[in-house]
């Protein structure tokens, strides 16, 4: 099976950085630009899924002319399910655009509560953030009904966490995971990719989109899943 995953875009984020030398503005349209890129993607490519682990925009600065931009691009993909779990930057809150705004027929929103979503032959389980912060959660709940599946989890937060703020953005242990049963793991929340594959069950971080600041080196981009 195939999906792309990706986590962390940052939608207009200030740059405040680049503010003072005029740049911000053009760091923001290359955020969209990078979007646009796995769209067309996907689109080249028929990929049926695209998740996106929260972080998708910033709640506090979003422009609803990016809204609008984000969603024109997602209904040139009509055939793919586009899968959202909220992050604590982009939290599913009363006045946020997931709740008010109408989003493509396509565009699938989890909010706090775990969904499961069966597909043909995978089932995909979400949840994301309601507040800007998630101490609680539910996946240490979860169980797997059909292990003939792939079964996917997505959601945005804190994987066996060492800093003291780690508690406040849904905690995951690893050691949880394993037992769940589940094969792959789509998060966001940490910037930098990473990969962990133990026992053929799968846990990754895409990292941020594009580099949000000096301190995000290293490289940035997509998960692509071709089989
Ligand atoms: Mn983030």
């Amino acid at each position: 099976m195939k999906f792309v995953h990706i986590a962390d875009v940052h939608l207009d984020i200030p740059f405040t950085t680049l503010e003072k030398r005029n740049l911000a503005e053009n760091r923001r349209l290359e955020q969209r630009n990078a979007i646009k890129k796995v769209i067309e993607y996907i689109k080249e490519n028929n990929i049926p899924y695209l998740f996106i682990c929260g972080d998708l925009y910033e709640q506090e600065y979003i422009r609803q002319t990016t809204i609008d931009y984000i969603n024109r691009l997602f209904e040139t993909i009509p055939n793919t399910k586009i899968y959202i779990v909220p992050g604590n930057h982009d939290p599913y809150i009363k006045n946020s655009y997931y709740v008010k705004f109408k989003w493509a027929p396509n565009v699938k929103i989890f909010t706090s509560k775990l969904e499961k979503i069966e597909e043909e032959n995978i089932c995909i389980y979400g949840y994301g953030f309601e507040d800007f912060y998630m101490k609680k959660s539910e996946y240490e709940d979860i169980t797997i009904e059909d292990k003939g599946k792939i079964n996917i989890l997505l959601t945005h937060g804190t994987l066996d966490g060492s800093r003291d703020d780690a508690s406040l953005y849904n905690p995951i242990k690893k050691s949880t995971l394993r037992e769940s049963g589940f094969d792959y793991i789509a998060l966001g929340h940490i910037h930098k990719n990473s990969y962990n594959d133990e026992e053929g069950q799968r846990i990754v971080y895409p990292g941020s989109l594009i580099s949000l600041g000096f301190d995000e080196q290293g490289s940035h981009g997509m998960i692509l899943r071709r089989n």
